[in-house]
């Protein structure tokens, strides 16, 4: 059920400038931005009135979203999406959900989990190349699911990495005190990291940032993590980023 979520009130950013992109980095047109504003505007308002006051946090929306996503399988379609804005009395029509999907489904097979939080607002940046990346429309697997960038990591791989991700996760709450779970505050630490501010972090900026958190991290550890998160091998993004947090 939705009941029992957190208003990402407090987290929604406004949207930067850069008119004509969605924070996905597709091109959209004014017209559909337009039409599809007011809706937009609705749904968030709506999701924060049903959710309750205080800031939500990228867990519980993540939790928001899977329950959404009914039959479970990473995306959430449009007779899901109709679904839940009933259950949250948000009078959509099927022309609105038809140009909302048009924005911001823009690849067309139901929103995923970044694209659900690109309707929310909040501003996960540009998908660094989601036109090389790997589909994750190509029956992305449930066991898979947890890495939204839909890459196949070796079990290998995952073990060698999986103590320390919960090292750097444990630190970073510590770090970040209270609230560290809130989409603002990641988004912060995010943008902290990204010292040259170029919407990614590459490895001596995560290097940096492990030292100030005291994390012992090796170069090797860093390889292999970048090896599992940073898929298209370019810097992690936002997304790359959410993934190795683990939100
Ligand atoms: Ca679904
Ligand atoms: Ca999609
Ligand atoms: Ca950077
Ligand atoms: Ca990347």
């Amino acid at each position: 059920s939705l009941v029992g979520f957190k208003a990402p009130s407090a987290s929604i950013s406004p949207r930067r400038g850069d008119e004509g992109k969605e924070a996905s980095g597709v091109k959209i047109s004014t017209q559909l931005r337009q039409d599809t504003d007011a809706i937009v505007a609705s749904i968030r308002r709506k999701l924060e009135d049903y959710l309750g006051p205080g800031s939500g946090s990228a867990r519980k929306i993540k939790e928001a979203f899977q329950d959404m996503d009914a039959n479970r399988n990473g995306s959430v379609d449009k007779r899901e999406f109709e679904t839940a804005m009933a259950v949250l009395r948000v009078h959509v029509t099927k022309a609105d959900v038809q140009l909302l999907y048009e924005r911001f489904d823009p690849n067309r097979d139901g929103l995923d989990y970044h694209e659900f939080m690109n309707l929310l607002g909040f501003d996960a940046g540009p998908r660094a190349s989601a036109s090389h990346a790997p589909s994750s429309s190509s029956g992305r697997g449930a066991d898979e699911s947890k890495y939204s960038s839909g890459a196949k990591v070796s079990t290998q791989l995952r073990d060698d990495t999986d103590a320390i991700i919960d090292t750097i996760r444990r630190k970073l709450e510590d770090y970040l005190g209270p609230g560290s779970g809130s989409a603002r505050k990641i988004k912060e630490a995010f943008e902290d990291m990204d010292s040259n501010r170029n919407g990614k972090i590459d490895k001596r900026e995560f290097e940096k940032t492990m030292s100030v958190l005291r994390v012992n991290v090796s170069a090797r550890d860093i390889g292999l993590l970048f090896e599992r998160f940073d898929t298209d091998r370019n810097g992690l993004d936002y997304k790359e980023f959410i993934d190795l947090i683990g939100f």
